[in-house]
């Protein structure tokens, strides 16, 4: 990656699909290039518009290694740029388990997915292949939309390699709900890939709330709402369904070609009412199922025998593969029995094309369709359901659509069907072929101002809006790196101080986190370098934590230093006796210990730890789909009446407490501050707490944050670790080994 000139580089979207909108051919003639112009092509086209555009992605056909600079050269004239692909990846990545593993799981069939440690080992790697593509090319400007399925890797690959980049990701297909998620092997893998991105765009709210509750279980993330926080980033989940173009159906359904289709259409149909479904023949789209309800609507209304042809449209996909071919023979046999058993000499109940068919044929059907059934069991969005929309204007026909498309969550005026449920499909089709003209003509009209007004172009507009926005919350990092230069400098400082103070916070900043709080206690290097730097007869060394005070005591009691416990309610002063803040008072909290102890019973693994004053609610243990709806429940029970008390209610990591807003390290830093003159200080930090302690320090003091760079600290250092070898060397500095006078003896308790 080359870093761009943010200021004047113009911005550029690297679109990154698994395929890329063209088809290559290697004929002995040479090299063609077939543009297939699908809808997110069209979709993004208005953005490529407006932004410089890179597309990268697969070419769709094995290239020869001696044409493949060629076929580089002849993309990049049209803004493409091609990641090659041997058999051996098309077959563990796409056909493996992309399309065997990951496609039925996704549209809940897990009894149809494979799990083949070798394909997800290819997926990887061609992950990695695409990630490598996009990083060679990328910018730090740059903003990346990665799409769909395939490419789940990608996003965290490219965030390792540049924690700045804008990363955007699309899934078009659903994301199951976490007991059939739970099913594949390589989930956790999957998740942390998805977490690289900054926006993650799914059709609806359905697949939204899936994918952020599977990421609370399995990731120790907490999604609240859609967001969360990832270190210095947000991570927004959010529904973006997709669209069509509109216009362009529109006017094609009334352009010449289409016309002078329809009117043949319309000769052939001989005043029958025309019932059309468009589908890639695959086992989600409900095409059995479908044929059933049909079968069940001739024999429950022979009628109709006559008066209804069924254009049936399944485009060839995959049959090849066992579990379409399979599809494909029961398909074919329910066609060739419904058509056997009813056919006359001048009507057949299913006109049956297995093919694929020019725009304008499929736009003349949309147009002249009385009813179409959009019937899958599991769908992401469905486009044929918004295309029939936009194309049907005249004749406010009637659409049928399953429940499991993710575009009846939008198009409220279809009647909606379970397409398992036969007997209601075979009814809702006698209701749409009787729907009085009126009724038609409204629902139509309400379903067309939902697909205009809601085109592919804002769907897109909408996802570039959500990812910019949530990038610029990022705020720039304040604190700056801690490199050897500094330490010279602090070193300098410290060696000819005279009195020194240091606060340092506990958990997170000299202890790692443990999922069992009691695990943090102190190991035998940290008492150590406490007792050493504590001995130091220059210093004056205090742990600021908002743990409670016997903890503090049991572990760190025998050390010659201060301790501040619970955020500053209680102090006590190197020798002397725990002393509480005269202002401070927990009588307030019978009250609520009351009110959550009825949380706390309903919420396995919940747990209520009351300390002086504030009381915190820990679910760190619980189902964390649960948690979340408590702590929105507990929010809603108390909130208000702790506000008109003056309490707060804070989220921490898997905890909600409530306190005295009052009682902050800051107050009880100024208090230390303010007890002699120092001549130099230091305070180190690693959460939101210890920012009200960075922000009481005086001029000239040295602040450290502990994992993070947003920060009012002047410094920050990776972990934990780094804070103790800064320690340590600050001790040597100033307090040489041969030194007269030793650190007090101490023994770990
Ligand atoms: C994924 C998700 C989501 C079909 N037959 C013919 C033909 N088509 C065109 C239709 C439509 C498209 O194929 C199928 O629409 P889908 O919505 O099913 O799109 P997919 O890309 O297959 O599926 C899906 C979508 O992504 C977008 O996010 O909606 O849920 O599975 O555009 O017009 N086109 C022509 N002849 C045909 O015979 N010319």
């Amino acid at each position: 990656m080359k870093e761009g000139d943010i200021h004047h580089a113009p911005r550029r979207i690297i679109n990154v699909s698994n395929r890329l909108p063209v088809k290559l051919a290697q004929a002995e003639e040479g090299l063609s290039y077939t543009t297939s112009e699908g809808g997110l092509a069209t979709g993004l086209s208005a953005l490529f518009a407006r932004y410089e555009s890179l597309w990268i992605g697969w070419p769709g056909a094995e290239v020869a290694a001696e044409n493949m600079a060629q076929v580089s050269v002849d993309l990049r004239s049209q803004k493409l740029a091609p990641v090659f692909l041997n058999a051996e990846e098309i077959e563990g990545y796409y056909e493996g388990f992309s399309n065997e593993t990951i496609w039925p799981l996704f549209h809940y069939f897990p009894s149809k997915s494979g799990f083949d440690a070798h394909f997800y080992e290819c997926y990887e790697q061609v992950n990695r292949k695409f990630a490598d593509a996009v990083i060679q090319e990328a910018k730090t400007n740059d903003i990346i939309w990665i799409h769909d399925y395939q490419l789940m890797l990608v996003p965290q690959m490219l965030r390792a390699a540049f924690p700045e980049l804008t990363i955007g990701f699309f899934l078009h297909i659903p994301f199951p709900a976490y007991p059939v998620f739970m099913a594949l092997p390589w989930r956790k893998d999957i998740l942390e890939g998805l977490m690289g991105a900054d926006v993650l765009g799914f059709q609806t709210y359905d697949d939204v709330h899936n994918f952020t509750d599977s990421a609370n279980r399995v990731l120790e993330v907490n999604f609240v709402g859609n967001e969360v926080k990832a270190g210095e980033r947000t991570v927004l989940a959010h529904a973006f369904p997709i669209s069509i173009d509109y216009r362009k159906f529109q006017e094609l359904s009334e352009s010449k070609e289409v016309l002078s289709a329809s009117k043949t259409l319309h000769t052939l149909l001989r005043g029958n009412k025309l019932a059309i479904s468009v589908d890639r023949l695959d086992y989600s789209k409900g095409i059995i199922q479908r044929l059933q309800a049909y079968e069940l609507f001739l024999n429950l209304h022979p009628e109709w025998l006559g008066k209804i042809s069924y254009f049936h449209l399944v485009v060839p996909s995959r049959d090849q593969v066992r579990n379409y071919r399979e599809l494909k023979e029961e398909m074919d046999k329910l066609i060739s029995s419904i058509n056997g058993r009813h056919a006359t000499f001048d009507w057949l109940p299913i006109h049956h094309f297995y093919r694929s068919l020019p725009p304008e044929q499929l736009v003349a059907m949309y147009r002249e369709a009385d009813i179409a059934w959009v019937t899958p069991l599991r769908d992401g969005m469905n486009l044929v359901s918004k295309e029939f929309v936009a194309c049907n204007s005249g004749r406010n026909g009637v659409l049928v659509l399953s429940e499991m498309a993710g575009a009846s969550r939008e198009l409220n005026d279809a009647l909606v069907v379970n397409p398992n449920d036969t007997e209601a499909f075979a009814q809702i089709i006698f209701e749409a072929l009787n729907m009085p003209a009126e009724e038609r003509k409204q629902r139509m009209k309400h379903m067309r101002q939902i697909v205009k007004q809601a085109d592919i172009f804002k769907w897109a507009d909408d996802f570039m809006e959500a990812l910019e926005e949530v990038k610029s919350r990022v705020l720039p990092p304040s604190a700056r790196p801690f490199n050897s230069i500094v330490l010279e400098r602090i070193e300098a400082k410290y060696c000819c101080a005279e009195h020194r103070l240091l606060l340092l916070d506990y958990d997170g900043t000299l202890v790692p986190f443990y999922d069992q709080p009691d695990a943090a206690r102190p190991d035998d290097a940290l008492l150590h370098l406490l007792a050493c730097i504590a001995g130091e007869p220059a210093n004056r060394l205090a742990i600021i934590s908002g743990r409670d005070r016997h903890t503090l005591e049991r572990w760190l009691g025998h050390l010659p230093l201060d301790l501040i416990a619970e955020h500053g309610a209680w102090y006590r002063v190197q020798g002397g006796e725990w002393e509480s803040r005269h202002d401070a008072d927990g009588s307030w909290k019978t009250k609520y210990i009351h009110k959550l102890n009825g949380f706390t019973r309903a919420t396995p693994g919940a747990l209520i730890e009351e300390k002086s004053y504030s009381i915190v609610w820990h679910y760190r243990q619980c189902d964390p789909f649960l948690a979340q709806r408590r702590v929105a429940e507990i929010r809603n029970a108390l909130e208000k009446n702790a506000q008109a008390e003056g309490l707060q209610l804070l989220d921490g990591n898997k905890v909600l407490e409530i306190r005295n807003p009052a009682i902050n390290k800051g107050r009880a830093t100024r208090r230390w501050l303010h007890s002699e003159p120092y001549d130099f200080i230091l305070a180190a930090g690693d959460d939101t707490t210890d920012e009200d302690m960075f922000k009481a320090l005086p001029t000239g003091s040295v602040s450290l944050r502990v994992g993070s760079k947003r920060s009012a600290a002047s410094f920050f250092v990776k972990d934990y670790k780094a804070l103790r070898r800064i320690l340590e060397q600050l001790h040597h500095s100033g307090f040489p080994p041969n030194h007269h006078s030793s650190p007090v003896n101490i023994t770990a308790c």
